[in-house]
């Protein structure tokens, strides 16, 4: 009797652990997933319903393919994967959407917060003088409203057409669409248009430019961009950047790529050396200066130009450094302080632009500072 009784209490001792781990065991076994079943041959509701698959378990049937989406235990998965009717059994894996990249240099300007506080540019119509758009690319097509090339030749007669990459860079930085692909620009929803005045080697002349400008004058244009410029003065190119300035139209141009590490020298290009025109300069994500960026009285404010990822044609992107990577963030947030306050001048909406720049150092190298878009529309 005692050693019977020994003999159970061993027994339940042994037992205890074994039925808890079995109990666990069985409650994973039990629990049920979505699975997609994929038969040898044609869909057979006899096999599955011999391993328990009621017709409720059913999710969906698909057509084309003997493949069934079913709802089942592990243990029962685990048994039909093995059954020789049975191709392949899968778990139904979540799918996230692909993401979308916010390029450093949105929101160091701002410009998220204010996508966030609703203004991205929506009716503000800027004029990317450059190499071209390529308008197909899925992160720009939706804002890219129209164009104008000033060649006649068939290699560079269509705006749309960006054989460099430098136009297409340079607008996705304004207005890359803000989707769950690429990159986002900083006035997500701008109105883009593509002035090619440089051809697809990324050259052209202070004619073209004049007459892009011109053009920018007579189509309703609000911003003009050039990421572009040169070292030598021209009379024709400050008219009609006068000209563009007088009419109401925002100015913005790139500083130029000729500074030095000092920093010490008198380097800003035309146009943006012009009275009418914002010259940029860029930085990086330190907020240091770039050490090409140009430096000099002419300098009047600061954007990220280091490090820039954006769109490039034949739905690429692509990250690259230069003062033209600089001026789209301010064109952008140009555009979404003048959405916010659509009463202001050009001459106005610049002002306050430098009024509410992060000061970063030297005028010489950094002009008013960093643009900042959030300061510029609470102001
Ligand atoms: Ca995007
Ligand atoms: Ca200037």
């Amino acid at each position: 009797m005692r050693h019977l009784l020994l003999a159970l209490l061993l027994v339940f001792t042994m037992l205890l652990p074994g039925q808890a781990a079995f109990a666990q065991n069985n409650f994973a076994q039990n629990e049920t997933k979505e699975y997609l079943v994929s038969f040898d041959g044609p869909s057979q509701k006899g096999l599955l319903k011999a391993f328990g698959v009621e017709e409720e378990d059913i999710i969906h049937e698909f057509n084309l393919l003997p493949v069934v989406q079913v709802e089942l235990p592990e243990n029962k998965a685990r048994g039909l994967k093995n059954h020789p009717h049975i191709k392949f059994v899968e778990e139904n894996a979540e799918v996230t959407k692909l993401a979308q990249n916010v390029p450093w240099g949105i929101p160091r300007v701002q410009g998220t917060d204010a996508q966030n506080a609703g203004y991205t540019g929506n009716g503000v119509k800027v004029a990317i003088l450059d190499t071209g758009i390529d308008r197909s690319h899925p992160d720009l097509t939706a804002n890219v409203q129209g164009g104008h090339s000033v060649f006649t030749d068939s290699a560079n007669r269509d705006p749309f057409f960006d054989g460099d990459g430098h136009g297409t860079h340079v607008a996705g930085t304004v207005a890359a669409v803000n989707n769950d692909i690429g990159v986002v620009g900083v006035a997500s929803e701008a109105d883009l248009y593509a002035v090619k005045v440089l051809n697809n080697a990324g050259s052209g002349s202070y004619a073209g430019i004049a007459e892009g400008i011109e053009w920018s004058i007579n189509n309703g244009m609000d911003i003009i961009n050039m990421s572009l410029g040169g070292s030598q003065s021209s009379a024709i190119l400050k008219e009609f950047s006068d000209l563009a300035y007088a009419e109401g139209l925002l100015v913005v141009a790139a500083a130029g790529n000729s500074g030095n590490r000092g920093g010490n020298n008198d380097t800003v290009g035309y146009p943006a050396k012009y009275e009418s025109v914002i010259a940029v300069a860029a930085t990086d994500q330190n907020n240091q200066r770039a050490t090409f960026s140009s430096t000099g009285p002419a300098v009047e404010i600061s954007a990220p130009g280091a490090g820039i990822l954006s769109t490039t044609p034949n739905n690429n992107y692509a990250s690259f450094n230069g003062t033209s990577m600089a001026s789209p963030h301010v064109a952008g947030v140009a555009a979404q302080v003048w959405q916010a306050k659509p009463h202001l001048s050009n001459v106005e909406l610049r002002n306050l632009l430098n009024d509410t720049a992060l000061p970063l150092g030297g005028s010489n190298q950094f002009g008013n500072g960093l643009v900042q878009s959030m300061a510029a529309i609470q102001q």
